[in-house]
């Protein structure tokens, strides 16, 4: 593994399961969660602090600080060799199964001896779990399913998948005469990337009708479970959906509980105690007498404990509970605020839709500008050449008369092995905006792959860097960098870092656009559209930029043409005078 703080996330996270496994205190579970979380986030290199730098770490105090030091000091932390003497590897990797909690986990370890998920999914196939306590048939089908949805991606999906099953259903439910609102919740709402099950929450004052059509819905494969306002399935795709129906009066007080995250509402709630209150699904009440104080409105519910209404991206215990008692939420970006895409493709590369055709979708979005950006001369397979390209420059300028829309004419160059490009500067310079991406070469050192991406950004024709991570979902783990010397060097070039919306990239991720604010890196929110249906990705990006609390202003494709165009001109022109 890779940065220092991503190995004592790693080693912290490790020891929080390890407690939880071996019934240890839950609070001290959360609080090593947490600091997992903070130093997995944290800008500076951990490695480097003395304790009392790592104790301006939020969540980080004496005790998780010296286990930090022990590590750096010894290679290893005493506290956390000794659970994993008594917990196996394996045993852990068994809680990861969507239906398994650390409690069974550990009873087939010690009744069984089972310590994978392939030795479990055999002693099911054998029936070897059969008469063993807690694990009646329902439990045994359950854990079927759990290993099947673990084996599936690890059993998340990607958020466009579930965002296309989740639309459909709230407009099935909301067309019920009884239903007064309908939405999904959770981690869907919440936009992160890959989403475990939908969540769908909807208010009736008889909810008979909402969970008979659910149940019935034609892309229902299987009704898990189903009880009077409660109703679990699977959909033909093999995805989870949980339908909560609540009386209208509850609907923000459930419809907060529902959007998560845990962490958060593990913060709200200790607000809420604080205050005298208790805060769940039905509502905020006063301790004292259980009597209600508001239900019905998200807004009125967080107003009540002091807070402005937090946008669900932010709600992941990140900080934002402090922002907001501050006073400091961010104002963040939204789809309305981006004014152009500043990466798409068409079919004279690897794009289906031709030229004309991405253009016009372009202007039907109602973009200020719009810039098509072909792949380049080392990709072998784009078989590109220099004629081609300056041919679709002068289509596109011609195309370009033709409308309000300013385009650009730009290209998606490879970044080589050792940071260099497809063309001269001559070339490059014929341009109006350049993205560059790694293409190949995914398994170079972190040094080398550092100083690659370094030179990339110095680069004075390089305005975007494509995917900086490169990975992708579920098929290629994120490059091994020194991302935060990435960041500076994007900072200090004046170099904008992608946030691809493609649902299997999303690239940069929400951490790393955390991790590359703090740096005063600006940002450009792009499609890299391979057809005009893809356009619309973008508001997976934009749900990407709010988890990593992006303002517009951060973003340069929110910017008006001018600002750009200066953005874009300013370092080609630092370049030019340093030479
Ligand atoms: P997912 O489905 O893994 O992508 O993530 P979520 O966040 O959608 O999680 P899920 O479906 O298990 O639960 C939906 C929301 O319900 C979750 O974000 C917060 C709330 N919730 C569920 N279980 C708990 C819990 O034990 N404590 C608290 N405070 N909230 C919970
Ligand atoms: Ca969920
Ligand atoms: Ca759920």
């Amino acid at each position: 593994m890779a940065r220092p703080n991503e190995e004592v996330a790693a080693l912290l996270q490790e020891y929080a399961d390890l407690l939880s496994i071996t019934g240890g205190d839950a609070y001290k579970v959360r609080s090593y969660e947490r600091a997992a979380r903070s130093v997995g986030g944290y800008h500076e290199d951990v490695s480097g602090l003395d304790l009392a730098g790592l104790k301006k770490i939020p969540n980080v105090g004496t005790s998780i600080g010296e286990k930090i030091l022990e590590y750096f000091h010894s290679g290893k932390v005493e506290a956390i060799e000794e659970l994993r003497a008594r917990v196996p590897a394996g045993v852990r990797e068994l809680t990861a199964i969507p239906t398994l909690g650390p409690k069974k986990a550990m009873l087939l370890y010690r009744e069984l001896g089972i310590s994978s998920v392939a030795e479990l999914a055999h002693a099911l196939e054998t029936g070897r779990l059969a008469g063993l306590r807690g694990f009646g048939p329902k439990a045994v089908e359950n854990l079927r399913h759990g290993i099947e949805l673990l084996r599936r991606d690890g059993g998340r999906v990607l958020i466009s998948v579930a965002m296309a099953a989740a639309e459909e259903v709230v407009a099935e439910l909301s067309a019920v005469p009884d239903c007064t609102a309908c939405t999904y919740a959770g981690s869907l709402r919440r936009m992160r990337d890959t989403v475990g099950d939908v969540d769908i929450l909807a208010a009736a004052d008889d909810s008979r009708a909402l969970m008979e059509t659910f149940t019935r819905l034609p892309t229902v494969a299987e009704v898990v479970a189903q009880g009077p306002t409660k109703a679990t399935v699977r959909s033909r795709e093999g995805l989870q959906m949980d339908l909560r129906a609540v009386p209208p009066q509850v609907w923000g007080a459930a419809l907060q509980y529902f959007t998560g995250s845990k962490a958060h509402n593990i913060r709200t709630r200790e607000i809420a105690g604080r205050r005298g209150l208790k805060l769940s699904e039905y509502g905020l009440f006063r301790e004292q007498d259980d009597s209600l104080v508001v239900a019905e409105t998200e807004q009125a519910v967080y107003e009540h404990l002091g807070l402005p209404w937090i946008p669900p991206p932010l709600r992941e215990d990140r900080g934002e509970i402090e922002a907001a008692l501050a006073g400091e939420l961010p104002t963040l970006v939204t789809v309305d605020d981006i004014r152009g895409d500043l990466h798409t493709h068409t079919d004279l590369t690897d794009g289906v839709a031709p030229l004309e055709e991405m253009v016009a979708a372009a202007r039907a979005r109602g973009y200020q500008y719009y810039a098509v950006t072909d792949h380049a001369r080392n990709m072998p397979m784009q078989r590109m050449t220099d004629e081609k390209m300056l041919a679709q420059r002068e289509r596109l300028r011609e195309l370009g008369r033709q409308g309000r829309m300013t385009l650009l004419h730009g290209t998606e160059l490879n970044i080589g092995p050792d940071g260099s490009l497809d063309w001269d500067d001559d070339f490059l310079a014929g341009f109006d905006i350049c993205v560059a991406a790694v293409h190949s070469h995914f398994q170079q050192s972190r040094s080398e792959m550092t100083r690659r991406l370094i030179r990339a950004c110095e680069n004075p024709y390089v305005t975007i860097i494509g995917h900086p991570s490169t990975r992708q979902i579920g098929r290629r783990q994120p490059v091994d960098a020194d991302f935060d010397a990435v960041f500076a060097a994007a900072a200090r070039t004046g170099t904008a870092l992608e946030i691809n919306s493609y649902p299997d990239r999303l690239d940069l991720n929400d951490e790393l656009v955390l991790r590359a604010r703090r740096h005063g890196v600006k940002f450009a929110i792009d499609t890299d559209a391979h057809a005009v249906v893809h356009l619309d990705y973008l508001r997976y990006g934009v749900g990407t930029a709010q988890r990593g609390w992006l303002t517009a202003d951060e973003v340069i494709n929110t910017w008006p043409w001018r600002r750009l165009r200066s953005f874009i001109q300013a370092k080609r022109r630092a370049a030019a005078v340093s030479r």
